[in-house]
């Protein structure tokens, strides 16, 4: 039986049969046979669980590349306009659960490895995640491509296929280390390459003028992109999409046999050892010349293949009906950039029609502007890409010819069309040269400037945008903004990673309809007080909590309660989102419960506090911070006196995989970021859709849940977007009292409580403008006390489990506005003018 079964023998009781569609557990098993013996990738001995998973992977694969197929062909002949998502991020983490429930035959498969001796839950957790991300953008553009298919749009998600993704997290005795993922390692079974889909990127060189006066780009180094397709399925539907995703090559004529014969290895592969560089890595550190080079190098790669290719499939779509028009291509063509980092693809599809399809300018800026659209993610100065004009001119001359005219073209209309706005123009112009030192460019203005839609990510962030980082646009262009409040798939995050509390949603609701139609949710809110479904809810939430704390015993070693109040804060490690404050509530619980002694501690609601997150690597402060996390946690949980009372968990290596297990767990989870700084999160609206309690500021998304789930069942805190300016001020005039508690836990922390590992940098920042300290930017200080406050009313309420159980249930039930398929359906119809093509 399984792990010593060799294929031979399985292969007599389950004859290998290629079985393209196969949806029978019969043909299933035949058809995972089949591949196991006739697509090896080991030796013909075992079927191991890994094995099996290999097998599988390619047997789902089979029934996807029909419908894939099918999609394929039923676009190109209908010929309807067309969404291209342009991301330097996807995370799409593992996909075969994904895959096989949205194809409906999970039954089957799982009968299917049941006779072949697996259980489809151990072979899937043989899949690597795919971590072509950091974060949030990544994870939503993962989330777009599934609505976007469920949604029969046509849509197409591009990006770069990187060797290693995203950093795996080791911690040791000195914090957070960082080590190569290899995603790829064995292969990927989904992936499917297109030796037919390949262009030529040329990076450095110079710009030719011809005797008529045309330019064009020659010389330098020129690379080719490949294409990698990856198979995205709609929920119950025929449709299937692609992540393209690009690869770097050299060509076999740009290896020089003379110098390798030479023993000049390394100079004879010199490009082929460039090209290996483009996709090495998801983000290369650009603290180096070198590494702001690669960054660039790969940003433009992605927007020149991308668009290369999106015009190569326009001519296609008109063979053979006669001559076409430019001026059709944006009514065929939507391109939407996942903020500022494809940016270039503007003044690419600029150049490309200039200069290879002859267009006048004017033609030109029409096509490209009615084309593009750009979403911003963030307000954060630091985060705002300015690239070195210098670093451009070298490595895009003749891009950077184009975007000074598009700037030069700008000035003079605002000149001529908006004499008021003459002094803001510095503010507005994209060269900024203001530092003759190091004159940039500044992507975000390119944007707006190049854009007809430029939208935020959820409605408080959107506001921000047109009175604040935007706001002179805004009277330029008033029509040119607007809100997309982000959304998640309700397939992965909630029918899939809770299988119980989904099954349940469905018995109440008669029927599944509201995985395709999250607003049905509200349904739920009738049978808020019932009493058998309290009964249900509450034994599936602990199940989850029971498989998670099974999770972090397995990972960590660390023994956490059920019963106690599971506590979550999962996302990247940033100052403004403010672990430290949320640690900081831990050390303050945690002197507390020793003062309290015996008899007081009785009283206390027992806490499971979790974080979990990655920090860049080079931001020194986030990493002290996963440092910290560590430190408090090993001396609390190694504590005897208070173990029945408080945990401190930081879970490592967190990413799609582990939050599919932490967020059915949750109870509670923080959201805690300064008011105005997050421009949305997401995993706030996955916790919520899986009945966990949200304590939080009033910051991106947060204030549409609250909204949405009613005031009563959000724990709100926290200085309002608003008011931060004014309390930074405060807090720089020395106006700031701080909160007893607030000095007694960095105090505690001060005494070494949790080690002597130098915090000063940390805390300091935490204080007034001297040594390191930077005024408490954050406010962490400023919200200390009314996070407390808010700490303490869930203590009390999740003492009354009735009221607990209720509240849950309302979260769920408000959840339908969240849905990446409301979001997505938006996008179409008020940013892309694009409907559904469902194949039929
Ligand atoms: C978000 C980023 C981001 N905003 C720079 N900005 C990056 C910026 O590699 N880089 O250089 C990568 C990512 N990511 C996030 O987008 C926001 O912080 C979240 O609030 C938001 O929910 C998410 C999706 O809109």
């Amino acid at each position: 039986k399984d792990s010593e079964s060799t294929l031979g023998c399985l292969s007599k009781d389950f004859p290998a049969v290629a079985h393209p569609c196969a949806e029978q557990p019969s043909e299933i098993t035949s058809n995972i046979v089949y591949h196991a013996q006739y697509s090896p990738h080991f030796s013909p001995l075992k079927f191991d669980p890994e094995q099996a998973f290999y097998a599988t992977a390619l047997s789902v694969r089979d029934n996807l590349i029909q419908r894939w197929n099918d999609t394929y062909l039923h676009f190109h002949k209908h010929d309807p306009k067309q969404t291209y998502y342009l991301s330097m991020e996807y995370l799409q983490g593992r996909a075969l659960t994904n895959a096989i429930g949205n194809l409906d035959i999970q039954g089957a498969y799982a009968d299917a490895l049941k006779k072949l001796g697996h259980e489809i839950e151990e072979i899937a957790e043989k899949e690597k995640d795919a971590a072509l991300g950091n974060g949030g953008l990544g994870r939503l553009a993962s989330c777009f491509l599934d609505s976007m298919a469920t949604l029969n749009l046509p849509a197409w998600g591009y990006g770069l296929r990187y060797r290693y993704g995203l950093f795996k997290q080791k911690i040791s005795k000195e914090g957070q280390e960082e080590v190569a993922e290899d995603w790829l390692e064995k292969f990927s079974p989904w992936e499917v390459v297109r030796h037919d889909v390949i262009f030529p990127i040329r990076f450095f060189g110079h710009v030719e003028i011809s005797s008529t006066g045309s330019r064009k780009w020659v010389g330098g180094e020129v690379l080719q992109a490949l294409a990698y397709d990856i198979p995205i399925p709609g929920y119950k539907t025929k449709n299937a999409i692609s992540l393209r995703l690009w690869d770097a090559k050299a060509r076999a004529e740009d290896f020089n046999l003379f110098q390798f014969n030479d023993g000049q290895y390394e100079s004879a592969a010199l490009l082929h050892s460039k090209a290996q560089q483009i996709c090495a890595v998801l983000y290369p550190g650009d603290t180096t010349e070198n590494g702001k080079i690669l960054r660039l190098k790969q940003q433009f790669f992605l927007c020149s293949a991308s668009l290369q290719d999106i015009i190569a499939r326009f001519k296609k779509r008109k063979e053979g009906k006669g001559p076409y028009q430019w001026s059709e291509f944006p009514n065929k063509v939507a391109v939407q950039l996942n903020d500022t980092h494809p940016t270039l693809s503007i003044p690419e599809l600029m150049r490309l029609l200039l200069d290879d399809e002859g267009l006048g300018w004017d033609e030109a800026w029409d096509v490209t502007s009615r084309t593009i659209a750009y979403t911003n993610h963030t307000v954060l100065p630091e985060a705002l890409e300015k690239w070195s004009q210098a670093i451009m001119w070298k490595l895009l001359p003749r891009h950077m010819e184009i975007i000074e005219e598009i700037d030069k073209r700008f000035k003079a209309m605002v000149n001529s069309n908006h004499r008021d706005m003459e002094s803001k123009l510095p503010l507005m112009q994209i060269l900024d040269s203001s530092n003759p030192e190091k004159p940039v460019v500044r992507m975000a203005n390119l944007c707006v400037v190049s854009s007809h839609t430029v939208n935020g990510v959820a409605q408080l962030h959107s506001d921000i945008l047109k009175s604040e980082l935007f706001a002179h646009y805004v009277s330029l262009w008033p029509g040119k903004f607007q809100n997309k409040t982000n959304g998640i798939t309700p397939r992965r995050w909630l029918r899939f990673c809770n299988q119980e509390l989904s099954n349940i949603i469905t018995k109440w609701l008669k029927g599944d309809a509201w995985i395709t139609n999250l607003d049905l949710l509200s349904g739920l809110c009738q049978f808020a007080d019932n009493e058998e479904l309290h009964a249900e809810w509450a034994s599936a939430k602990m199940a989850s909590k029971s498989r998670l704390a099974q999770y972090i015993l397995n990972i960590t070693g660390v023994m956490i309660d059920p019963n106690s109040l599971f506590d979550i804060q999962i996302k990247r490690i940033h100052e403004y989102k403010r672990q430290l404050l949320n640690i900081l509530g831990a050390v303050y619980r945690y002197k507390r419960l020793k003062e309290m002694g015996d008899e007081g501690r009785k009283k206390a609601t027992p806490r499971t506090i979790m974080i979990g997150g990655k920090a860049f690597a080079t931001y020194t402060n986030a990493k002290r911070i996963v440092k910290l996390v560590n430190d408090v946690g090993s001396v609390i949980n190694n504590d005897p006196e208070i173990k029945d009372y408080l945990k401190v968990v930081f879970v490592p290596n967190y990413n799609v995989s582990v939050a599919e297990i932490l967020i059915p767990g949750s109870d509670l989870s923080q959201h805690i970021s300064t008011a105005g700084m997050e421009a949305s999160g997401t995993s706030n609206m996955k916790f919520a859709l899986n009945g966990c309690l949200i304590i939080g500021t009033l910051d991106g998304a947060n204030v549409e849940i609250r909204e949405e789930i009613g005031e009563d069942n959000f724990f709100l805190f926290g200085a309002k977007a608003d008011e931060v300016p004014r309390l930074r001020k405060e807090r720089e005039n020395g106006l700031f009292k701080p909160d007893p508690r607030f000095e007694e836990a960095k105090h505690f922390i001060r005494s070494g409580a949790f080690g002597t590992y130098n915090y000063e940098p940390l805390l300091d920042s935490l204080e007034g403008n001297s040594g390191y300290g930077r005024g408490d930017y954050f406010l962490v200080g400023q919200d200390f006390p009314s996070y407390m406050d808010a700490q303490a009313q869930v203590d009390e309420a999740y003492k009354d489990k009735k009221r607990w159980v209720k509240m849950s249930i309302l979260s769920t039930a408000g959840c339908g506005k969240f849905s990446s398929d409301r979001t997505i359906s938006q996008y179409a119809k008020e940013i892309w003018g694009i409907n559904p093509c469902p194949v039929p």
